[in-house]
């Protein structure tokens, strides 16, 4: 009989996983890390007690940060994710071959280091040639790096507490949209507007102070307590529900969730949503 392993929310709800056995667990300077294997999940990553990712549902949630951004910018040549270091969100970037370079910011290599280990099936892209990882402070990157370098980016952060609070403040947005081209698009996971609908809320405030077009849109992870989750497409010029039919087929095919009719679905908001937001 295996061990329950539990992530709770506000105090008064839990989401457990059956774990079958503990793979990693190690506190690195920045966070306590753990892999455990499970018998509904599969494997899953948690980082201070948080589940992150797992095997059972992990394509869910990076099918839908990386597509609808990637199938909508102009170009793609050049693309960051802050964040993500179990590799599923770069591993989706490069599915596509108009991507020349990409640029992941990651703090903590310990993550990347046990993902590589234990989650090999999530991060099958660390081997690309254009694939640039680098173990540094994204609020330090974001600071120092040259105004419109990048045609899309990507936040792949853990929930707005503790460490990674940082990388949902107004400034950071700022500094993101500086390095973005004047036609870039930006996208982000943006937490449940049904358990965090306060963060959500800020969150839409705070893009919205910063980008003329913020749409948040839908899906479910199951991994990440109340299910739905939100993600959002942030841009300057253009809007979400317009991809490139060539480049949207090319990733429809190998994919296991995103496809035409889910990309234009998604962002079709629920009215608890819309009234939240004003809408
Ligand atoms: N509540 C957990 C939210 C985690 C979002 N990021 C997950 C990282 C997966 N690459």
């Amino acid at each position: 009989m295996g061990l329950w392993y539990d992530e709770t929310f506000h105090d008064h709800t839990r989401l457990g996983l059956l774990s079958k056995e503990t793979l990693f667990s190690a506190q690195s300077p920045y966070q306590k890390i753990e892999v455990i294997d499970t018998v509904g999940f599969g494997r899953v990553l948690i980082i201070d007690n948080v589940f992150m990712t797992s095997e059972y549902d992990e394509f869910l949630y990076h099918e839908m940060l990386t597509h609808p951004a990637l199938t909508t910018a102009p170009s793609i040549e050049r693309v960051l994710v802050i964040g993500g270091g179990d590799g599923g969100t770069v591993r989706e970037v490069l599915r596509h071959p108009d991507v020349k370079e990409c640029v992941m910011i990651e703090i903590d290599e310990m993550v990347v280091e046990a993902s590589k280990q234990h989650l090999p099936g999530i991060g099958t892209a660390w081997d690309d040639p254009r694939l640039d990882v680098r173990f540094i402070d994204a609020i330090d990157y974001v600071k120092k790096s040259t105004d419109a370098s990048y045609d899309v980016i990507l936040l792949d952060g853990t929930d707005p507490v503790g460490p990674g609070a940082v990388l949902f403040d107004e400034s950071f947005y700022a500094d993101c949209k500086r390095m973005l081209n004047p036609d870039g698009v930006m996208a982000l996971q943006s937490e449940s507007p049904l358990l965090m609908m306060d963060m959500f809320v800020d969150i839409q405030h705070k893009l919205r102070a910063l980008f003329s077009e913020v749409h948040p849109y839908l899906g479910p992870v199951p991994l990440y307590g109340a299910g739905t989750w939100s993600w959002t497409w942030c841009s300057n010029t253009g809007e979400p529900l317009r991809p490139i039919p060539e480049r949207q087929a090319s990733i429809v095919e190998g994919s296991k969730a995103y496809n035409e009719d889910l990309h234009q679905a998604v962002f079709a908001l629920p009215n608890y949503v819309k009234r939240a937001l004003k809408l």
